[in-house]
């Protein structure tokens, strides 16, 4: 499975994450959530991570440090992404719940600045630990802003975390500039914890958008979905805001198991 890897810079921590600051030896840090839809990265409007995940802060290098799971750390260290070939630098161990309200960049986002917020079905077990979110693509997260918008003080987060809408960022003959928003209300999904409709949706929304699709932003805007997304990545990768991440196949959970 060959994922994006893309680097959400930390600006701000949250208050529970705060002590990571003091202890990363002045490294920017970056959470990095794994996509296999780098051309809809102009929509991300939040990042999501499980609450009762661990993540691990790992030095790559002596300047930059990265936010994923212990798995995908170790994965990373065979990839050329560590100091050491193989060898995992954990320089602290923080909950997934001390790191929702953390201030990130979007790379390419048309929303520059987004917020980390909880999401139930988040697999540690697959790719980072780190999902970036884009309600205009994703029924998942779509249903999940839409439950964190209706809750707020039940997942004990600000309104001001949720508050920017779905970005449309291409278009599809079916289901318009929102496909997943569109698809959540076709398939009457309610909440993120409907997870055999939005596993439906997702199959329709990946296929929809790749087959179907036509970009309506940034730099390859009017190509096709299927043009674009190599372009996007390549674009996002030789800016330094992204880079490959594959994972062998048997240690990942596939959708039939
Ligand atoms: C941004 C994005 C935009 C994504 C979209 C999807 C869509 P798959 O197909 O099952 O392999 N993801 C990545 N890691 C995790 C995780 N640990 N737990 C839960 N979800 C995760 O899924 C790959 C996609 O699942 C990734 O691509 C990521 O969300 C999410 F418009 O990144 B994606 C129709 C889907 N649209």
């Amino acid at each position: 499975q060959e994922y994006t890897g893309v680097k959400m810079e930390v600006v701000e921590w949250s208050p529970a994450a705060k002590a990571i600051e003091s202890k990363v030896n002045g490294r920017k840090v970056f959470l990095v959530a794994a996509t296999l839809r780098p051309e809809t990265m102009y929509g991300q409007t939040n990042c999501f991570v499980g609450t009762s995940i661990k993540y691990g802060v790992f030095a790559i290098n002596d300047t930059e440090a990265f936010v994923c799971t212990y798995r995908a750390a170790r994965n990373m260290a065979f990839q050329g992404l560590s100091p050491e070939r193989g060898q995992t630098q954990q320089l602290l161990e923080i909950d997934g719940a001390a790191l929702v309200g953390t201030k990130i960049k979007a790379p390419f986002g048309l929303a520059p600045e987004v917020f980390v917020l909880p999401m139930d079905n988040v697999l540690g077990t697959k790719g980072t630990g780190v999902v970036t979110s884009v309600p205009s693509d994703s029924p998942d997260d779509f249903a999940t802003v839409s439950d964190l918008r209706k809750k707020p003080e039940f997942y004990k987060i600000e309104r001001e975390w949720v508050s920017i809408d779905p970005i449309p960022v291409l278009m599809t003959p079916t289901y318009g500039e929102l496909t997943a928003p569109r698809l959540v209300e076709k398939l009457k999904i309610q909440s993120q914890k409907d997870v055999k409709q939005l596993a439906e949706a997702k199959e329709i929304a990946y296929k929809e958008g790749f087959y179907s699709g036509v970009m309506l932003v940034g730099e390859f805007k009017g190509l096709t979905v299927q043009e674009a997304k190599p372009k996007v990545r390549a674009s996002m990768i030789e800016q330094g805001l992204a880079f490959a991440y594959a994972e062998p196949e048997n240690l990942v959970i596939s959708r039939s198991a």
